[in-house]
This record gives structure tokens, C-alpha cells and sequence, in this order.
């Protein structure tokens, strides 16, 4: 390999040693210009490289910048302050950064400026503007970027799992003989607090990691070649909407009642969180949430909001929804049509700076409610405190709060849908389809059809790139944690087809039917709950066709080894393909929370298929973008590079509201769609 790729990929390792220590096991070092030592080590670099280059296989000598960069505009961010993205301040000081990276005119200087910023940034602004770069410039294509719990699994893990990590790791050498660390199950709260009976699904590792990825696909600030993706505003809304259902589905699994919505910011907070894990950049633990606290005005040398602020946007995006267009800086108006409408919402309401129609007079609704909440425990910073997880992509899923929030949030988006008109027959339907049978199966073997499995399983993952201790000559650490698991399934759909040969897409979403009361959900309740499961297109040739799909390839998730993949030259495949494979792919929701837990009694979902014409849903993709082999989570994360693959826009068809009452009429009424009884079992063991 290419050693300025491979001096990339060994950045990310190790994020708070200073980059002159031994990376890639012990075995490589960088050669570093004099000039990079930062004043610290510079009157003694000469012994401190004599130091690390013992022992060391590979030395990769670092070119002197063309132009040393003046990093004085990210100094305002301390390298022991916490890095929130939702934080103005912090995100325009990425944004400049990234720019400065995507500038290096080329590879070798690119490596030598991420060298030689690394030491003097914030590591974990670092970490992400780093990777964002990696992930946009075309010549680092190759470099994999580490999962966000490899690079800071303090994270994500439970702390007192690390003093486990440190011992094991000085006293126990060998790579093989070492015993992963136990992450225990629900350390977060007993079960005195119902909220916890969602520990499993706000602290899942892959939960977390996959909204990382999200945001470093689809930052809110920097260079707009990073910024202005095809429909990122709509993909904003979508992801977090599925997120929503998901949850909510999850809760009447657990016979717990929807997420209420934080509509009201003066009412106290009921659910309180202490989240027991450590900010690697300070050494504390992530500031904790009392139960029924008030949220109060923020006034912090960082950052000031009023509540009052965010009210005020708020009832201004509500009004231009209710009005059915927004009004830009000059006071034109653009239509919030069924197209464009969601997309130009999007950006307005998360808020992306650049793409917001009007940033001054629809604010910055949802960061402003994540900085709020995250700093209800210390507004005014008397006592010195950080943001809590509210406070950062990465830790942000794990709070109960976090879905109230996002509920309010997509209460806004919900609201634009529902005044858009109903889909009319010639949208819904596919003439000459009709879909006589619907399945989905465990394996090949005599299972009961329509019968879903779920159960526990512990799993190892490699988080050794971000364990800045123990010998240097082996970086093996494995954590274990227990997640939620499910059998993989296939489906099988029958589909007549009365015409020629066409192209269809097959869409396939889960829809609860019932809530945590066993009451009957109405239609417009089922399709904001409904989970998208798969999409993709099948060839429907003249008369019967048997299309078949497993649940492994589903185009919203990404296996576990992609979730959590070992980073390091070690665990790269050579072969192309599957190099290709490895790059940029975190981004997708994790395969094992794929399907719901369901009920031990079993739980009755509807399981609904449709197919439409890929003719109106075709996207002709710009020519000369790469082949991208790791498209395949895709309804959630787009395509890199790419247009988005499907001109619908997302979510159809339950995004819109329906023509008819309930699920059942609606499938009678159009031949190119059906649903059967679906029945989700968990076995609330141990297994594997
Ligand atoms: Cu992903 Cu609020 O946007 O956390």
C-alpha cells in the first residue's frame, strides 16, 4: 500500500498521544520534520523520536508543509473541551478545518498537515474533521475510516470496563490470550425506571455508531462540495423519522406507551439520565440529567439561547408550514411543495447554515433544543460543567430525552406531509401487477412461515485503535456486550405480472397494529410508525414471478462486522472488491435491531410489500462517479457521491396521508400491493 494512505489510516489511531509515539501495533513510526514538534517536545524531539523508533518496521518520513496553516481560529476550542456538533461556535471552526484539509493541494501534504495539526486541535474535532476529509477528498478513497467506538470507545462503553481494558493489557501480552472485557447489561438505571426497558436499543453500540456516521455523511456545516447533497435536508427528516418509528415500535414491544413529544420546553423533564460513560478528552464522565428538570435560558462563554428563541422559530416554521411556503432573506416566497417542500424543511429546521433558506428568521430549531437540553444541569456553567450526551452526535441516542426531541421534531415534518395532498390512484397503483403472495421465513428449513425471531447474543468488537495504553506491540482489545439479535429471514412474494417485461421496486415496510394497550392502530397512526425494512428492484417478466430477498441484504441495514469492523492494515482485505467494501460503510442501521424485539407471546405486526414502476422512480446518476461497492444502506444514507437512487420521495408511500381508513382497504384497493399477518417472538435468552 501506498505509505501516505497508509500514514492516513494510522492517524486515526491513537487519538490523544501525540503523533511522534508508535502506531500500527508498535511497528511504525512517522519520520517527522523538526518543525511539527510541538513546543513541548521540541527542545528534546531528537531523543523522543530516538525513543519511539526503537523496534519499529516501518518509518514513514512526513514531507515539511508548503505553508504552515495559523490554526489561531480553532484555539477557542481547548484540547480538553468537550466537541459538540451542535454547537455554532464549534461546527464553524470544523467547517475550517475541513476546508483547510480538502485544500492540501495534494496527498503527501494533505498527510503532513493532518500530522501536523493533530497535536495542536481539540483531538476529537480533530478525529471528525479529519475523517470528513478522508471521506471527501477523491484521493483518500481508499483509506477506511474506523468506527467512531474504535477511535473514543470510552464513548460508548461503560467506564469501569476500561480499568478492566488497562489491566488486561499490561499484564497479558499476547494478543490471543487476552480476555475481552465484560461491558455488563443495563448499568445505566434499575429497572425502578420503565425508560430503562429501552437500555438496549438508546445504548446500543452500533445504534450510537451509526448516528455518528450519519453526521460526518451529512455535516450541517463546511465546503459546500460537503455540505450540498442531493437531498440531504429530506434524508434528515427520513432517518430520524425512522428512528422514531423504530423507537416507538420498540416501546409497545416493551408495553410502554409512544414518546410523548417535547412540545412544551417549560414543562420540567421527567426522565432524568446518567449516563456512566467518560469524555475521553477530559476524564469525566458525561454530566448527568436529575429527573423533572426545568430547562433554563443557556447563557455560557460558549454559547447564549434563549428559550424564548427557540419557541419564536419554532412558531415560525409552524406557520409557514400551516401557510404551505418560506420566505427567504429577500422575502421570496418558495413554495414548500410535495417535492422540494421536505428537503427545504430539512435544512431549515436542523439547521445547515449555508442551506437554510433563511437562517436569521427561522433560526436554528433543532440544535438550539440539543444545546438546551444538554446543558439543563448547568446552564450558566457556574459549576464548569460540559454538555451532557444531549450534547453530541455520538452519545446523543442513548438519552430518553433524545426521542422526545426528535419527536417534536418530526411532529414538524409530519405536520408539512399531512397538508399535502392524499396519493391519488395513478401514484399508488401498477397496472397489471397484482402480488398474490406475501412471506417471510427463518431459513430453508420446516420454520413457520410469517413467525419472526429475536433474542440476546454477546458479541466481541476490536476497540483497540482508541486505547491510548498499554503495550504498544499489540493492539488486540476486545469488548464484549450483550445486544439484541434476530434469526435471518426470507421473503417470498408471488407477483402476476399481465403486461411486458418491466422493472419494479419492491418496497417492504413493517407496520405495528396494535399499541402498548392492545388497542387497534388507525391507518394514520400505522404508517408514522412504519418501518422501512428493505427496497430494491426486482425484473417482473410476462406471467408468474417468485421474487425472493433475504433479510441480510436489506438496503436500511449493515452487517456487524461493518458496525464494528477492526481497523488497521492487519484487518484490510487486499482484494479490490473487497478493499472497496471496506471504505467509507459505517453509515447504516445495524443488522442485529433490524426487526423489533417483539413480545415473548409473540407480537402481531403487518407486514406490507409493495411494487411500483421503476420507471417513475429511476434516478440517472451523474456518468464518472465511482463505483461505490458499499450502497448497500442506502434508504438511510444515501450514496456516496450520488444522487439519492429513488426519485419517490422518501418514505413512500406511508409519508403522505392514505386514501383510505385502515390497512387492510388500502392493500384491497390496489392489485401491486399486499400484507399478511406477521408475528415477532422474542426468546428473552442467551444465545450464541
Ligand atoms: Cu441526529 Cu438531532 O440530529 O441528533
Amino acid at each position: 500500500m501506498n505509505t501516505d494512505l497508509k500514514a492516513l489510516e494510522l492517524l486515526f489511531q491513537r487519538p490523544l498521544e501525540p503523533v511522534f509515539t508508535t502506531r500500527d501495533q508498535g511497528k511504525t513510526v512517522f519520520d517527522l520534520p523538526e518543525s511539527f514538534y510541538t513546543d513541548r517536545y521540541r527542545n528534546n524531539s531528537e531523543e523522543v523520536a530516538n525513543r519511539f523508533s526503537q523496534n519499529v518496521q516501518t518509518r514513514i518520513p512526513l514531507r515539511e508543509l508548503t505553508s504552515v496553516p495559523n490554526l489561531d481560529f480553532a484555539a477557542k476550542l481547548g484540547r480538553k473541551h468537550q466537541f459538540s456538533l451542535f454547537n455554532s461556535l464549534h461546527r464553524e471552526i470544523a467547517s475550517q478545518l475541513v476546508k483547510l484539509y480538502l485544500d492540501a493541494p495534494n496527498l503527501q501534504q494533505f498527510v503532513s498537515l493532518a500530522a501536523y495539526t493533530k497535536d495542536r486541535l481539540n483531538p476529537v474535532l480533530f478525529q471528525y474533521s479529519y475523517a470528513v476529509a478522508v471521506a471527501h477528498r477523491p484521493d483518500t478513497r481508499e483509506v477506511p475510516i474506523p468506527n467512531i467506538s474504535q477511535v473514543f470507545p470510552s464513548n460508548f462503553i461503560e467506564p469501569s470496563a476500561f480499568q478492566d481494558a488497562r489491566q488486561e493489557a499490561s499484564v497479558v501480552e499476547k494478543n490471543g490470550n487476552r480476555a475481552p472485557i465484560t461491558i455488563p447489561d443495563n448499568y445505566t438505571a434499575s429497572d425502578r425506571e420503565d425508560e430503562q426497558r429501552l437500555a438496549y436499543f438508546r445504548e446500543d453500540i452500533g445504534v450510537n455508531s451509526h448516528h455518528w456516521h450519519w453526521h460526518l455523511v451529512y455535516p450541517a456545516s463546511g465546503p459546500a462540495t460537503v455540505v450540498n447533497k442531493d437531498r440531504r435536508g429530506e434524508l434528515f427528516y427520513y432517518m430520524h423519522h425512522q428512528i422514531l418509528a423504530r423507537y416507538n415500535v420498540e416501546r409497545f414491544c416493551n408495553n410502554l406507551k409512544r414518546v410523548l413529544p417535547l412540545n412544551n420546553l417549560r414543562e420540567e423533564i421527567i426522565e432524568g439520565y446518567f449516563p456512566k460513560i467518560l469524555s475521553s478528552v477530559n476524564n469525566r464522565t458525561y454530566p448527568a440529567r436529575i429527573s423533572n428538570q426545568l430547562l433554563r435560558d443557556v447563557d455560557r462563554p460558549d454559547g447564549s439561547i434563549e428559550i424564548s428563541d427557540v419557541e419564536r422559530w419554532r412558531d415560525r416554521v409552524l406557520a409557514a408550514i400551516d401557510q404551505g411556503f418560506v420566505e427567504d432573506t429577500k422575502g421570496t416566497r418558495i413554495p414548500l411543495d410535495e417535492k422540494r417542500g421536505i428537503d427545504i424543511l430539512g435544512n431549515l429546521v436542523e439547521a445547515a447554515p449555508s442551506l437554510s433558506v433563511n437562517m436569521q428568521y427561522y433560526g436554528n430549531l433543532h440544535n438550539q433544543g440539543h444545546n438546551i437540553i444538554s446543558f439543563a444541569h448547568d446552564p450558566d456553567a457556574r459549576h464548569l460543567e460540559d454538555f451532557g450526551v444531549m450534547g453530541d452526535v455520538t452519545t446523543a441516542m442513548r438519552d430518553p430525552i433524545f426521542y422526545r426531541w426528535h419527536g417534536f421534531i418530526d411532529n414538524v415534518f409530519n405536520k408539512h406531509k399531512a397538508l399535502l395532498p392524499v396519493y391519488t390512484n395513478d401514484e399508488l397503483s401498477f397496472s397489471g401487477i397484482n402480488v398474490t403472495y406475501v412471506e417471510a421465513k427463518i431459513g430453508a428449513g420446516p420454520a413457520r412461515p410469517n413467525t419472526l425471531l429475536t433474542y440476546w447474543q454477546r458479541s466481541t468488537a476490536n476497540l483497540a485503535a482508541g486505547l491510548d495504553f498499554g503495550p504498544v506491540e499489540d493492539d488486540t482489545i476486545g469488548a464484549n456486550f450483550r445486544h439484541l439479535q434476530n434469526a435471518p429471514w426470507t421473503y417470498t412474494f408471488n407477483v402476476t405480472n399481465s403486461g411486458a417485461r418491466r422493472t419494479a421496486t419492491c418496497r417492504i415496510f413493517i407496520c405495528p397494529k396494535t399499541d402498548e394497550r392492545n388497542q387497534p392502530l388507525r391507518l394514520e397512526e400505522q404508517r408514522l410508525m412504519a418501518i422501512e425494512m428493505d427496497k430494491f428492484t426486482a425484473e417482473l417478466m410476462p406471467g408468474e414471478n417468485t421474487v425472493r430477498r433475504e433479510s441480510t441484504q436489506s438496503s436500511v441495514a449493515i452487517p456487524f462486522e461493518r458496525s464494528f469492523r477492526a481497523v488497521g492494515v492487519n484487518y484490510q482485505p487486499t482484494a479490490a472488491d473487497e478493499l472497496a467494501r471496506f471504505r467509507f460503510c459505517g453509515c447504516g442501521w445495524p443488522q442485529h435491531l433490524l426487526l423489533p424485539k417483539g413480545k415473548p407471546e409473540g407480537m402481531l405486526f403487518d407486514l406490507f410489500v409493495m411494487f411500483s414502476d421503476y420507471a417513475n422512480e429511476a434516478v440517472a446518476q451523474p456518468t464518472n462517479t465511482p463505483n461505490d461497492a458499499c450502497s448497500t444502506a442506502y434508504s438511510f444514507c444515501g450514496l456516496k457521491d450520488k444522487l439519492y437512487p429513488d426519485a419517490r420521495t422518501m418514505g413512500f408511500p406511508f409519508d403522505r396521508r392514505l386514501p383510505n381508513d385502515n390497512l387492510t382497504d388500502f392493500v384491497g384497493a390496489f392489485s401491486n400491493m399486499a400484507k399478511t399477518d406477521l408475528t415477532i417472538r422474542f426468546n428473552d435468552k442467551l444465545v450464541g
